[in-house]
């Protein structure tokens, strides 16, 4: 349907809310079929990328010198040799430069980062997760908004990924402005989501960058629950 110019994406000083009509995909440097929508980079001020590669059969990620961490969306893919279905995923320390391949026709979303190091902490090594087997923790005693935390909590990582999951009408308990930025990717569900002074309808397939101390609200609406993936830095102030 013509759009006539409307859309729900927009770009704020302090964050950026993305909506499946405007994606543009491109190639990276490296990819074998397979292309990128980036979604978050230093372009728009953050220290970190975030993009879904949607990758046929026998497609693969061009090497990086970052860590890398691979969620796995739709279909299969191998990391390091290890098998990836839907919920899996794979931390890929700097430099290692494991290969990602897709087995089928696939989606993941991949966040890529430089380490930041801590004298003393040596730098974590690669890990491979189910985000399934993750047990999950109420966020602040509500067992309406359940958190799953897919990597180890240590000091070694400077960087978290986590879901949260929202029952229909739960909602964050307040406000929260902090230091850390969000890459957000609606997986399931919607509602509404508070960035700075604006309200947007959110829902599944939606991106949001969150700057740091962006305000930031979301309240789960409809009659499933609304899920989403959401990276921080961490560790590291
Ligand atoms: O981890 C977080 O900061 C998370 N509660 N933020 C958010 O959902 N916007
Ligand atoms: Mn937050």
């Amino acid at each position: 349907m013509h759009q006539l110019g409307q859309t729900r994406s927009a770009r704020r000083a302090d964050h950026l809310f993305k909506t499946p009509d405007t994606f543009v995909r491109a190639p990276l440097p490296g990819m074998q079929g397979a292309t990128a929508i980036v979604h978050a980079s230093p372009a728009i001020g953050a220290k970190f990328t975030e993009y879904t590669a949607e990758m046929d059969s026998g497609g693969r990620l061009g090497p990086t010198a970052m860590q890398r961490f691979v969620y796995v969306l739709d279909g299969v893919v191998t990391a390091n040799g290890a098998e990836l279905g839907p919920g899996r995923f794979a931390y890929l320390p700097s430099g290692s430069d494991k290969a990602v391949v897709a087995k089928m026709k696939s989606r993941v979303e991949v966040i890529e980062k430089p380490y930041l190091e801590v004298p003393g902490v040596d730098a974590p090594g690669l890990l491979l997760g189910d985000e399934s087997r993750v047990t999950p923790v109420a966020l602040n005693g509500d067992p309406w908004l359940e958190v799953r935390v897919l990597l180890p909590d240590s000091p070694a990582f400077d960087f978290a990924v986590n879901t949260m999951t929202y029952q229909p009408g739960a909602s964050l308990s307040m406000v929260e402005v902090h230091v850390m930025e969000h890459g957000c990717l609606m997986l399931e569900g919607g509602g509404i989501y508070r960035l700075g002074d604006s309200w947007y309808a959110a829902s599944a397939g939606d991106f949001i960058w969150m700057a740091p101390y962006c305000p930031q609200w979301f309240g789960a609406i409809g009659k499933t629950p609304a899920k989403y993936l959401i990276y921080k830095d961490w560790n590291r102030v």
